[in-house]
């Protein structure tokens, strides 16, 4: 029987063979992916563990933190302060950087991360994740307090140097790039470990798939409206095909299925949402699977530029999203720049 490559195996070949990553980074990665695994085993107690529901607080985006929100931060945090790799982490749930307790050596890395995303599908057992990016802390960065340490965060997506995302569907995954395309990490519930099942992940140019929440068509700017529009046309519009739609409304799980088999999935400018910048957070959501479609061969843009070109002004903001397979998001994106 072929032999399993296991994360570490897989890290460590990145480390020896490549020379992709640096040990500080193995560490990092493997221990978000054990973080990623205490928060699978929680999930999976459901109802039984007591882990369903609201928390009863609000985080800094106003939204209602569920206890899962909570605790899967709560699991990030501690997993990632004692190994020395870390500068700082910064969370949807936590409205400044958090920085490593003194008692802790520092390191060279960020950590950046949407904790349970999907809120909405926690409590209907329908697949939810957790999104995460590493940059390095510039140096010289001012650590001092959390809100000096917020600067060192804003950095364009180019300079991600990991980024990867867990699903917890019927299956655990791990999907991770580290600069050096996309491996699909399965976890072994008996071993306690994510074992590698695909590599070089390539998302097809064209698809007959696209997923947007189709309840806020009456806010989308003309580009997307001509674009939908064409696509419900079908083989008699002027695209000639039939598509077809999903929308899971948890985005792990949305660009999961397009890494799977491609698509192109829309979290656009509306109206309602102008004031915001977008629904989805550059940091945390966008720019970790933006770098992760583009590692696989698909595209990332707002509509009128590459998200990993963004220069963010604040941890928290928001950006349009358009990503999946190339050729599609090229056509939308050209709409909004024609
Ligand atoms: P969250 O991080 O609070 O869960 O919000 C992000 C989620 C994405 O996973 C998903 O694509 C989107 O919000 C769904 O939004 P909507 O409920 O408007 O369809
Ligand atoms: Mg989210």
């Amino acid at each position: 029987m072929a032999q399993q490559r296991t994360l570490a195996r897989y890290l460590t070949e990145e480390q020896r063979n490549k020379g992709v990553i640096t040990g500080d980074l193995k560490l990092l990665v493997d221990i978000v992916s054990r973080a990623c695994q205490a928060i699978s085993i929680a999930i999976g107690k459901g109802g039984l563990g007591g882990v369903l529901g609201e928390a009863g607080s609000d985080n800094v985006q106003g939204e209602a933190q569920k206890k899962l929100d909570v605790l899967s931060n709560d699991i990030l945090l501690d997993a990632n302060e004692w190994g020395g790799h870390l500068a700082a982490m910064a969370s949807e749930e936590m409205d400044l950087p958090h920085l490593v307790p003194h008692r802790f050596p520092k390191g060279e890395y960020l950590l950046t991360f949407d904790p349970l995303d999907g809120s909405s599908n926690i409590d209907v057992n329908v697949s939810i994740g957790t999104i995460f990016s590493v940059l390095k802390c510039p140096d010289g960065a001012d650590l001092s307090t959390p809100e000096a340490a917020e600067k060192a965060f804003l950095q364009p997506g180019t300079a991600q140097v990991a980024a990867g995302y867990a699903v917890y569907g019927p299956t655990t995954l791990l999907v991770l790039t580290v600069g050096d395309g996309v491996a699909v990490f399965t976890l072994d519930r008996e071993q306690g470990q994510f074992i590698l099942t695909q590599e070089n992940v390539q998302i097809p140019a064209d698809t007959k798939e696209f997923a947007i929440n189709m309840s806020n068509q009456r806010f989308w700017e003309a580009p997307v409206q001509r674009y939908v529009a064409e696509m419900q046309a079908g083989k008699e519009g002027p695209l000639g095909k039939d598509y077809n739609m999903r929308w899971v409304a948890s985005m792990v799980a949305d660009v999961h299925r397009i890494m799977t088999r491609g698509g192109i999935f829309m979290y656009p400018m509306d109206s309602k949402l102008k004031d915001k910048g977008g629904k989805l957070r550059l940091m945390y959501e966008a720019n970790p699977m933006a770098f992760l479609i583009e590692q696989a061969g698909g595209a990332a843009t707002t509509g009128r530029q590459r998200i990993l070109d963004i220069q963010p002004d604040n941890l928290h903001q928001r950006v349009p999203v358009i990503l999946g397979s190339k050729n599609e998001v090229d056509r939308v994106t050209g709409y909004h720049t024609a």
